[in-house]
């Protein structure tokens, strides 16, 4: 039976044109195997076929202009069924869930039927701390006991619910409390024993906090500058342990790894860690922080500057925990969509309380919760002090942070007091105790553990007689032996195996502990605690007898280092555990293979003149990216990231050919589900849509660009976003990807201060190049015509991904229409493109006087232009160069500088610049769609006269020709600019110049664009 295939609702568009037909006659097709390819002025499409079967024949040709209902093709279908279409799984499961939910609403109207002829005119008051009927109130808590006794908490816990829903409905004003009360969430009998030696990890725990502390005071004795922390780790040494020690998986050949986020500033700890284990020794341990030679230690992660040690960059504040949320999600991703298998394995980010406060450390929890990241566990270390002094004086760090993590729907484990408050808390009949943990703000509590235990007893427990009582017992030294809950492997542990078996949402530790724990005087919980990078003898000794590090006094003056031998039940122990738990970590290896680039002839018709078709380079990009999707090798590879922005840059048309990633699928069918190009979310979808959330995007990207190392799978990621809110908005993160080893496209689209016109001062960008080139592996190309961006991104593929070049490539596409060239016959144009110049044309006719003009992205249209009319008008010939990348050039200009600086008596080298435009006649004009810096960046590589334009200044919002006008970059100022040149070189009279300005009404009186 013959079918014919229709141009299917397209949405708004008519008469679009088919760019690509995808099949022949005789072909044979499968269901929604793409036939045709059509392109709006927005973007491209692929049309899949609704029918599997033979081509019998094709009804239209290139070129042709379709519209929806149109007669593409007519197919003889092989199954007589198919051309009834199956409801589509989705719709039939929102069927389903329509049904069913039409059953619950009927039981439900039942119900509250019932609830309301039940309803009893009971007044339920809520009476906070006034108790208006103890024994009543003692009636209902003891009811509550014996169900937790007799049911269990889940059981409490539902019946609670029940009456919070009942009260609710009867009227009650119920208070919203995302608190609970400041003891831990754990309580003692439902905690899980380690089964660990306690007394010898307690010593391998203290001679992880010696080293650490002893490498950086002698860092610190040798080279005051060089700086370092000790106390951060002092706070941090048990949850790492209890983590090194029990939980923590590495990678091997069986299993993918867990990813740990190490705080930054507790570096020394991991480091003493690596001395105890054999992978660091003593030598390098005294290399803390001085780099510069192979060999040192980093003084925070920077898997730059330790390759196979370090994994993530955490130091600069914030970047960690969305780097973490990031990372949670893309291994789900990558799990969802079949690339790696489910192991189960987890990422734990350490962060700072002070860190807390940056936006970007609570800005993705919603996502965390919302994609039920259940793999993903962060532990706040609350020591209560940031660098300055502490995080919440007047109030309570943890219990803020647990009502913001509760809100956004995280499990939250608080971890607050230690082993020692177990019986204290339990026969606190009264309640007093709880009262006043729950009042005692965070600057007591920091005072209370920089003094001592008679203070603690008289302005914690003296508080209330009943506290006072509860205490009466204790000695004053008993009082201050009570340990915080992060100080104690315990109820760390257990916290930690909970969180690891936690289900269905992410889980934070929130685990309060001391600043500069065991540093005595000097450094216990004071304000200054956080810069102590320096310890006396006396606190030295303190440190020593506090921790019991087997080192005699004079050991301790020398600051040694201590190693028990290798035969030591220590060493033997800290091996073992960690082999057990699959090898050493932190460590960074790659396991990943190569993807093949695609054949060169993939590109091919980008090669072509586009004839009279006009397209921007981002839509270039788009259907460059389409035709990369039927390469097998790079296909599945891709990962497309945009921030809500596909239909500005025409990429809709992948929602439904590769989906965009929902962790849930689709639960509805979407409004659009008509359209080609509706929105398809999908469990395996390959897009991240992350919504107006550049930040997240960018995390999401340096996830996936990272792929190689941290899941042993090369991928491509793609992220596309508005160049002004790239770089700009992003930067850190950036130069985090760098530190990262990222490998990835960032593509800066609608770029140009003059080419985004409408848009205005916040998203006209004129210098994302300059802030691109300050990172040194990011490779930064500003590309005019189709073929020098295939061509670029072809090696980009090349380089990263099939040569595993640690580099990243910043490519920035634009959003003007113009026809595209076909690429010149010179043999050397592709490396011109690639090393950042090459000539596109040139004007020779006059042969008297010349001038060598220089063009970047769209103002190289200008420029081309503008050596017409000088040609015509002026009889000046020209060279025009096509600047691809000044930012490649100037790389190779300081480097051939510094070469030949360095070996003055050994052949010069010739920098590329000088290669291109050395031999070259006339003085040089540059210009391109950013500030003059831009171009500037090559003024000291030729030593020919060097002129530049730009678009300094603030943007603003008209049309392009008024914009490049008004920067000084449209064709009649580059004429008049260049005659102007040409005569301050006396090549010609100045009344030319005088003459072109004059006629192209050029205000010379007019301040600098940068002044208006
Ligand atoms: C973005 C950023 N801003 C500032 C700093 C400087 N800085 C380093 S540590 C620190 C205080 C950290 O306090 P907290 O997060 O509580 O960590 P702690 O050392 O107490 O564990 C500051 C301000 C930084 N590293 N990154
Ligand atoms: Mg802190």
């Amino acid at each position: 039976m013959s079918e014919k295939l229709l141009v299917p609702d397209i949405g708004e568009f008519e008469k679009v044109e088919v760019i690509e037909l995808l099949v022949k006659v005789g072909d044979k097709i499968n269901l929604d195997d793409p036939v045709v390819t059509i392109e709006s002025d927005k973007s491209s499409v692929e049309i899949p076929s609704t029918v599997s079967g033979k081509i019998q024949s094709i009804n239209v040709k290139v070129g042709d202009k379709v519209s929806k209902g149109d007669l593409l093709l007519n197919v003889v279908s092989s199954n007589q069924e198919s051309s009834v279409k199956p409801i589509p799984k989705d719709t039939e499961s929102i069927i389903k869930q329509a049904e069913s939910a039409l059953k619950n609403e009927k039981i439900e109207k039942t119900v509250q039927k019932k609830l309301i002829e039940e309803k009893k005119q009971t007044i339920i008051q809520v009476t906070n701390n006034n108790d208006i009927d103890p024994l009543e109130t003692q009636d209902w808590l003891e009811s509550l006991s014996a169900v937790v006794e007799k049911d269990g908490n889940q059981r409490a816990h539902f019946l609670i619910k029940e009456l919070i829903n009942k009260a609710y409905r009867e009227g009650a004003n119920i208070p919203y409390t995302q608190h609970t009360p400041y003891i831990n969430t754990i309580p003692p009998e439902a905690e899980l024993k380690s089964n660990g030696d306690q007394n010898i990890e307690r010593r391998i725990r203290s001679l992880i906090r010696w080293n650490a502390a002893a490498m950086v005071v002698r860092a610190n004795k040798k080279f005051p500058e060089l700086g370092g922390h000790i106390g951060t780790f002092a706070s941090a040494a048990t949850l790492y342990d209890v983590g090194m020690n029990h939980f923590w998986r590495a990678k091997n050949n069986k299993f993918g790894g867990d990813l740990i986020y190490f705080q930054g500033h507790s570096a020394p700890g991991v480091y003493a860690r690596a001395f105890l284990e054999g992978r660091l020794n003593e030598k390098q341990l005294d290399r803390f922080r001085q780099e510069v030679e192979l060999g040192g230690l980093s003084s925070y992660p920077h898997p730059w500057l330790m390759p196979n040690f370090w994994q993530f960059p955490t130091v600069s504040m914030g970047l960690g925990p969305m780097l973490a949320i990031y990372q949670a999600r893309y291994m789900k991703y990558l799990i969802n969509r079949g690339l790696i298998k489910d192991e189960g394995r987890k990422v734990w980010a350490f962060l700072g309380d002070g860190e807390m406060d940056e936006p970007e450390s609570l800005g993705a929890i919603g996502l965390a919760a919302r994609e039920k990241l259940d793999n993903l566990i962060f532990v706040v270390n609350c020591n209560l002090q940031r660098l300055d002094g502490p995080v919440r004086g007047n109030g309570k760090i943890i219990q803020e942070l647990e009502g913001s993590f509760r809100g956004a729907g995280w499990n939250v484990i608080k971890v607050i007091w230690g082993s020692y408050w177990d019986s204290l808390i339990a026969n606190d009949k009264t309640g007093h105790l709880v009262k006043i943990m729950n009042e005692t703000v965070d600057g007591e509590y920091q005072a209370m553990k920089a003094r001592n235990g008679s203070y603690v007893r008289e302005k914690f427990f003296g508080k209330y007689p009943e506290t006072e009582e509860l205490v009466s017992s204790l000695s004053d030294k008993d009082i201050w032996r009570l340990n915080r809950g992060g100080h104690d492997p315990h109820k760390v542990y257990a916290a930690y195996d909970k969180a690891s078996k936690n289900q269905g949402s992410p889980t934070v530790i929130i685990a309060k502990t001391i600043k500069g724990y065991g540093m005595g005087k000097t450094g216990e919980s004071v304000n200054t605690t956080h810069q102590t990078k320096k310890l006396d003898d006396f606190d030295l000794l303190y440190y020593r007898d506090r921790f019991d590090v087997p080192l005699t006094d004079e050991q301790v003056k020398n600051v040694e280092y201590f190693k028990p031998d290798e035969k030591s039940p220590e060493i033997k122990y800290i091996k073992e555990k960690r082999m057990n738990l699959g090898g050493p970590l932190p460590e960074r290896t790659t396991y990943s293979k190569p993807i093949k680039a695609p054949a060169k002839n993939i590109f091919d018709f980008m090669k072509v003149s586009t004839g009279e078709k006009e397209m921007s380079t981002t839509m270039a990009l788009v259907r460059m990216l389409t035709n990369l999707l039927r390469d097998k090798n790079v296909s599945p590879r891709l990962v497309p990231i945009i921030p809500d922005e596909a239909r500005t840059f025409g990429m809709e048309g992948f929602f439904q050919k590769i989906g965009i990633y929902a962790h849930e699928g689709q639960k509805y069918e979407p409004e659009d589900s008509a359209q080609l190009s509706s929105y398809r979310e999908d469990k395996s979808g390959q897009v991240l849509e992350e919504g107006i959330n550049e930040a997240g995007a960018m995390s999401s990207w340096i996830a996936a660009a990272t792929s190689y190392t941290n899941h042993d799978i090369e991928m491509i990621p793609i992220y596309i976003f508005y160049s002004m809110f790239g770089f700009q908005r992003i930067g850190d993160l950036a130069w985090a990807a760098g530190d990262s080893q990222a490998r990835g496209f960032l593509i800066g689209a609608t770029a140009g201060r003059t080419t985004l016109a409408g848009e205005g001062l916040q998203h006209q960008d004129g210098h994302s190049h300059l802030v691109a080139s300050t990172i040194p592996n990011c490779i930064s190309y500003d590309p005019t015509f189709h073929y020098e961006l295939a061509v670029i991104f072809r090696e980009g593929l090349r380089r990263m991904h099939e040569k595993n070049e640690n580099v990243f490539y910043y490519i920035t596409t634009m959003n003007e229409n113009y026809s595209h060239p076909a690429i010149p016959k010179d043999k050397n144009c592709e490396k011109g493109i690639l090393k950042g110049m090459y000539k596109i044309k040139e004007f020779n006719r006059y042969k008297k006087t010349k001038i060598q003009l220089l063009g970047s992205g769209t103002i190289l249209r200008e420029m081309m232009k503008a050596a017409e009319i000088l040609q015509n008008e002026y009889k000046i010939d020209s060279e025009i160069w096509s600047v691809t990348s000044f930012n490649e050039l100037r790389r190779d200009g300081m480097e051939v500088e510094r070469y030949n600086l360095l070996n003055p008596d050994k052949e010069q080298k010739i920098s590329f610049v000088e290669q291109c435009l050395g031999k070259t006649e006339g003085p040089i004009m540059a210009a391109s769609d950013y500030m003059r810096m831009n171009s500037d960046q090559i003024r000291p590589y030729t030593n020919k006269s060097f002129y530049s334009l730009g678009t300094d200044g603030y943007g603003r919002s008209d049309t392009r020709k008024n914009l490049r006008k008004f920067f000084e970059v449209d064709k009649e100022h580059i004429v008049a600019y260049g005659l102007s040149v040409l005569a301050k070189e006396q090549l010609i009279a100045s009344k030319y110049a005088k003459e072109a300005i004059k006629k192209y009404n050029i205000d010379g009186s007019k301040p600098m664009p940068t002044k208006i």
